[in-house]
């Protein structure tokens, strides 16, 4: 992914972002066109397989199990009930489905070898899969990859400065560390951050400063506005002004030309005509669905009015050749023969016992 070498300095990308806001979106729009069909937005759909309970401070997650929020929490979900809910998300157009786990990293446990089968599962839906499970290293990388996911979510979230003020449990090299680790296993990475956490303009910049230094900066990047959670410490953040979410939107895609900006959370507090703006200034995904992890999304219907009126069209899955090949896992396989073992003998056992001449063992009282 090239960057936009105009604007790879500190105070180029502020001057940017502080131009007239019809001066900014008609630049972004002009640069869109260049790399992306300006029709087509990507949905995506998103599902919590694993919700709350996460040990990490991040201080604008309604899943960290230190602040008291009204979620339905719950452990890992079958590989049958994310199936069904894939199903349903390709059914209303979707074709990505991002699964999050409330995880501060994986670990190589069952856990893990359930969300690669969910991972081989929905490839073979035809859907690209894209997960977002905490830290991760290059072998579960490597794994998941194998397993057929497409890309990996992992965001930086703010600048490295104020990063600090949202949360303490882990650094931004180990964040950096783990978008590495997905990047080395030839996973496409999706990376980004949320506006309206108390950060200055420096700040949101900040970041995208930061993607502009990697070697690869990122395919896929969202744009979140902070949803304040009752519970969380960022609950009283005032929301923010929808022109900032546009301004945001447009630096990205002027910065990243040719990186799916992604329009995230936030969408229920904006109009139709701030969303219509930030498509304009080169939104070119969504995240579709009522719900996002844990709180409230516009409904698919409403969305689909949204596309019908501005002219908006669903993107494909996967340009040609993208679709990542599943290979068999090893852990899984080895797991499927021992189940299959087990119920041969089980079976066994029961044709025994329709055998004409078994004698069932006669058990004798002892008293
Ligand atoms: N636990 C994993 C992690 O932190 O990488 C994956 C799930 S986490 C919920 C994914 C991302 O959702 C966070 O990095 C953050 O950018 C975004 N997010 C979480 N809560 C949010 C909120 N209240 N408003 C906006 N974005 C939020
Ligand atoms: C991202 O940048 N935004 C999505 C996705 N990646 C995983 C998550 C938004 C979560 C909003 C709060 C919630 O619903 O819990
Ligand atoms: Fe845990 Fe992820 Fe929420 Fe942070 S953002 S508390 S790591 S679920």
């Amino acid at each position: 992914m090239k960057v936009n070498t105009k604007y790879n300095t500190k105070e180029a990308l502020i001057a940017l972002y502080n131009q007239p806001l019809l001066e900014l979106v008609f630049e972004a729009a002009t640069i869109h066109r260049q790399f992306h069909n300006p029709r087509e937005v990507q949905m995506s759909s998103l599902l919590s397989i694993k919700t709350g309970g996460c040990p990490e401070d991040c201080g604008y997650c309604p899943q960290a199990a230190r602040y008291h929020t009204d979620i339905d929490t719950h452990k890992l979900m079958t590989v049958d009930t994310v199936v069904e809910q894939a199903k349903n998300a390709k059914a209303n157009g979707s074709s990505r489905l991002c699964m999050g786990a409330a995880w501060r990293e994986v670990r190589d446990n069952k856990d893990f070898d359930q969300v690669v089968e969910m991972v081989q599962a929905v490839n073979d839906l035809d859907m690209e899969v894209c997960c977002t499970l905490g830290m991760l290293t290059e072998e579960q990388a490597h794994r998941l990859k194998k397993a057929g996911l497409f890309a990996y979510n992992h965001n930086l979230d703010s600048s490295r400065e104020f990063y600090k003020d949202i949360i303490s449990t882990r650094e931004y090299d180990n964040r950096l560390e783990t978008i590495d680790n997905a990047r080395k296993a030839g996973i496409s990475v999706c990376s980004g951050g949320i506006i309206g956490m108390g950060e200055a303009v420096d700040d949101r910049i900040g970041m995208l400063m930061s993607y502009m230094e990697m070697e690869n900066p990122p395919e896929s990047i969202p744009i979140n506005a902070l949803v304040a959670v009752e519970g969380t410490p960022l609950e009283d953040q005032k929301p923010i002004e929808q022109w900032e979410m546009i301004r945001m939107v447009a630096t990205t895609r002027i910065a990243f030309p040719q990186s799916v900006v992604r329009l995230s959370a936030g969408r229920t507090k904006m109009s139709m005509e701030a969303q219509a703006l930030c498509f304009m200034a080169g939104a070119s995904s969504i995240f579709a669905g009522d719900k996002l992890l844990t709180t409230p999304n516009p409904e698919f219907n409403e969305d689909t009015e949204m596309f019908e009126i501005l002219g908006l069209i669903a993107k494909e899955p996967f340009q040609e050749g993208e679709k990542p090949v599943s290979y068999p896992d090893p852990i899984i396989e080895e797991k499927k023969r021992k189940a299959a073992e087990r119920e041969k003998e089980l079976a066994e056992a029961r044709g025994k016992k329709k055998d004409p001449n078994f004698q069932p063992r006669k058990v004798v009282s002892t008293n």
